[in-house]
């Protein structure tokens, strides 16, 4: 186990709290994601993940296969 970071994420396409609800199913099945916090108001995810286990690349790839676009803040 590696150590636990913490980092933002700008999503830009998510209208309602069903968005919300998909990208956070999306990013709660990326192996070594810890926690998930998804905001419509700020457009964006706060995630703590393993930094041994999941790079940020992997995290903005699993909300674009969400269907969004996203990047690290
Ligand atoms: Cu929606």
């Amino acid at each position: 186990m590696g150590e636990i970071v913490r980092q933002e994420f700008a999503i830009d396409g998510m209208s309602c709290q069903g968005c919300v609800r998909g990208v956070t199913g999306a990013l709660g099945k990326v192996a070594g994601v810890k926690s998930v916090d998804v905001s419509l108001e700020r457009s964006g995810a706060t995630v703590e993940f393993d930094a041994a286990s999941v790079q940020p690349a992997a995290i903005v790839a699993a909300i674009v296969a969400a269907g969004f676009e996203a990047r690290p803040r």
